[in-house]
């Protein structure tokens, strides 16, 4: 049976693949399972310092695999908010939670929670040809998998209820010029650019990355009281470790510093 996740490791990098590419990558219970599994390895794994997800053939990810959702097959409706407390919330929650950044190299369409879970990596990169569709409109759901808070944060209400309401797709282009993700490239570069930047992410200083993620996601929620507060904690922390010696060290002996993420 052919894996619905893939996993190589280079160097310090690990890319996980969507790989369901006859469906566009949509998620099915086993796929979940398989990525939850992954990103949990890579969290416990010291060689695994950036994580690129991407997808296998012209699509990222379609979100919910709809023949799992056929009326005709299943009689009476399935419990949905019971599937995003299960699946797909934990998923977003375990992307953000995540001490090690996470690159998305969206490879071709992003539709429904495929769109929203690309959203939820710390840099997205996105292929030009690739698209955003918040589709659920479209079969009469709500956008979820943290969709509304990020569509709302990135591009305020206007772009956003336009998007959800309508369920028409944003180029990479025009995502990239909104500021939904950090950039577009040509379809021909797309991996070399994100193994360009995970590569370079993962021979950092690794363990102040989690602590930057972990600030940057608070602070819109935050008082600039409260995130001054938090950037105390969080320097208190990254000062005490080996890779601010390092840094601060190779600085003064003006060479390249040495990180090892600890
Ligand atoms: O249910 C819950 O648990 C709640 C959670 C919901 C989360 C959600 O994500 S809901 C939203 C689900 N997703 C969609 O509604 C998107 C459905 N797909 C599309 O609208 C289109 O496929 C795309 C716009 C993404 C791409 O269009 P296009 O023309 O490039 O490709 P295509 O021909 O439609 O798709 C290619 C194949 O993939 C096709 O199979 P076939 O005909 O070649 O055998 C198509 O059926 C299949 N496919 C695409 N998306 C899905 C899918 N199969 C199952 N589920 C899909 N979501």
């Amino acid at each position: 049976v052919e894996e619905s996740v893939l996993v190589e490791q280079r160097g310090n990098v690990a890319i996980i693949t969507l790989n369901r590419p006859d469906k566009l990558n949509s998620f099915n219970e086993v796929q979940h399972a398989a990525l939850r599994a992954a990103l949990d390895r890579c969290a416990d794994d010291e060689a695994c310092r950036a994580i690129i997800l991407t997808g296998a053939g012209r699509g990222f990810c379609a979100g919910q695999d709809l023949s799992d959702r056929d009326p005709a097959m299943l009689g009476e409706a399935p419990d949905l908010g019971r599937t995003l407390e299960t699946f797909y919330n934990p998923l977003v929650r375990q992307l953000r939670a995540l001490p090690k950044p996470v690159v998305c190299a969206v490879n071709g369409v992003a539709a429904g929670a495929g769109a929203n879970i690309a959203l939820a990596c710390d840099i997205v990169l996105a292929a030009r040809s690739a698209k955003f569709i918040q589709a659920f409109s479209k079969i009469g759901l709500v956008p979820d998998s943290g969709g509304t808070w990020f569509l709302t944060r990135h591009l305020g209400e206007a772009r956003a209820k336009a998007l959800a309401l309508t369920g028409d797709a944003l180029s990479a282009e025009t995502a990239a010029e909104w500021g939904l993700i950090w950039r577009a490239v040509d379809d021909a570069v797309l991996m070399e650019e994100a193994l360009a930047i995970a590569g370079r992410l993962a021979d950092g200083p690794t363990h102040a990355y989690g602590l930057i993620k972990q600030a940057i996601q608070a602070a819109s929620g935050n008082t600039l009281d409260a995130q001054l507060d938090l950037e105390r904690d969080l320097q208190r922390e990254a000062g005490r470790s080996d890779d601010y010696r390092e840094g601060v060290s190779a600085f003064l002996e003006k060479r390249p510093p040495r990180f090892t993420g600890l």
